[in-house]
């Protein structure tokens, strides 16, 4: 093995585990030709299919399709090849072991096609995040943001906001540098600070969906909450059409939480099951309630069941938002005095009312999903980045009586902080706008 881990060629098997229709297998590196040469006796035209025996140690392995991608138009940026053989577990075994005896081959480890996409500048980091929530994405609309990043929504966002700081400090500066010049006019500053409270608004705007975005990779949590015997478990199995939860009619049934992903309209969605309400004297029960209480405060929504032969107001602040809804309503209604009317009623026996439940709860995801898709501040780090801009930019707007100096060192903070979400802080690009910009030095 050479010392240098990045120049080794790498290879792993791509495509899910077999046994398998296809198996695909990946090669990047400086030794991905010889070692298709090798297996496929000739270089078969780049990027263009080409099919034949794939052979080794003097022996076919298997017939099959090889890609060759010379470097830099591949995936890496590297010379990459890709084999597609039947996915038969002993046909994929030979062809790694096959690939391991050549010499300058190692198995890739994780991601590590894509951390050498990143470092020859084939994707920047909210491109390989991108690609990372394609891969994990479960439902429709999650797709379509990673989508969306992957093919570099993100990246073109940040690094727009970037090139406006990095354009705003090279104006200063050049201020700074060269009072006298003449094609620096002397009102530049002021363009600069409405530019820069404008760039800080823009950011402002993105950081104001982030969370909806933040959400739609996580999903949103529901959390059933009631009664004992109020139907929360059998509800959750009507919703995941399977019996994920025990369902008795004897009270306290549910201790621990139970939780169903699910997939409402293309948005996803957790319901979280638990233990119903009340004074509980054993020990399991008062913990399953603890945990009840605390899974519901920390939800997106909490739906609290009160059936209608036992009704029972949810405990004020059980969630931030709460819905009621009236179960067992195939059975006779009980009137209780000051019981909260329910937003819906549902019969999990009859089957009434529970499409309209589950299209209530589409629309809830869907109002809170609402500009998520087209975000790009789509995680937590991306939102620390931003933040952090913003406050520098605030704090270089603000600072009318500090030094100019102090200032445009603000925005370089600003500045380094965005190119820090796009794994990209270059200071060339400050020189390149600024002899650009006004000619200096002509
Ligand atoms: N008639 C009628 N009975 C129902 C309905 N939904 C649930 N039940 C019955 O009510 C009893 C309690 O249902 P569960 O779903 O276990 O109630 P739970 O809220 O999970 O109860 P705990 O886990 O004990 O807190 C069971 O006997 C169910 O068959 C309904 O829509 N109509
Ligand atoms: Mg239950």
């Amino acid at each position: 093995m050479s010392g240098n881990r990045d120049c080794d060629t790498i290879f792993a098997l791509s495509s899910g585990s077999p046994p398998a229709g296809v198996a695909v297998i990946r090669l990047s590196g400086p030794d991905a030709g010889t070692a298709l040469m090798a297996l496929f006796g000739r270089l078969p035209e780049p990027r263009l299919a080409s099919y034949g025996v794939i052979r080794a140690g003097g022996r076919d392995i298997d017939r099959g399709l090889v890609l060759w991608f010379p470097a830099p138009k591949s995936f890496t940026g590297e010379d990459c090849a890709e084999l597609q053989l039947h996915g038969g577990r002993a046909v994929v075994a030979a062809a790694l072991t096959a690939l391991a005896q050549m010499p300058g081959l190692r198995l890739a480890e994780p991601g590590e096609f894509t951390r050498r996409a990143f470092f020859n500048s084939k994707l920047d980091l909210t491109e390989v995040e991108g690609l990372a929530d394609l891969i994990a994405a479960e439902t429709e609309s999650q797709r379509r943001q990673a989508l969306r990043q992957a093919a570099g929504s993100g990246r073109a966002t940040f690094e727009g906001w970037r090139s406006r700081l990095i354009r705003c400090r090279a104006l200063i500066e050049a201020e700074l540098d060269f009072p006298d010049e003449e094609d620096v006019p002397g009102s530049v500053s002021d363009e600069v600070w409405l530019e820069a409270r404008s760039l800080a608004e823009d950011m402002r705007g993105q950081l104001a969906v982030s969370s909806a975005a933040e959400r739609l990779r996580n999903g949103l949590e529901v959390v059933l909450m009631g009664r004992p015997n109020a139907g929360k478990s059998s509800l959750l199995n009507a919703l995941a059409r399977r019996e994920a939860a025990i369902v008795t009619a004897e009270a306290g049934t549910t201790r621990d939480l139970i939780e169903m992903h699910l997939d409402l309209a293309g948005y996803p969605v957790t319901v979280v099951d638990t233990a119903g309400m009340r004074e509980a004297s054993g020990v399991v029960e008062r913990e399953g309630i603890r945990r009840a209480r605390q899974r519901g405060a920390a939800a997106d929504l909490v739906v609290w069941l009160s059936a209608v032969d036992d009704p029972a107001p949810a405990d004020p602040g059980i969630g931030a938002e709460v819905w009621t809804v009236a179960t067992k309503c195939d059975l006779p209604a009980v009137d209780v005095a000051g019981a909260v009317p329910a937003r819906l009623s549902i019969s999990v026996a009859s089957g009434d009312g529970l499409s309209a439940f589950e299209a209530e709860l589409a629309r809830f995801a869907a109002d809170r999903f609402a500009g998520a898709e087209d975000a790009v501040v789509t995680r937590v780090r991306h939102a620390q980045g931003v933040g952090e801009a913003i406050a520098h930019i605030e704090a270089a707007v603000a600072g009318e009586g500090r030094g100019v100096e102090l200032r445009a060192e603000d925005l370089r903070r600003a500045a380094d902080a965005l190119g820090r979400i796009t794994g990209r802080i270059d200071v060339e690009d400050l020189l390149d706008v600024v002899f650009g910009e006004f000619c200096i030095g002509k």
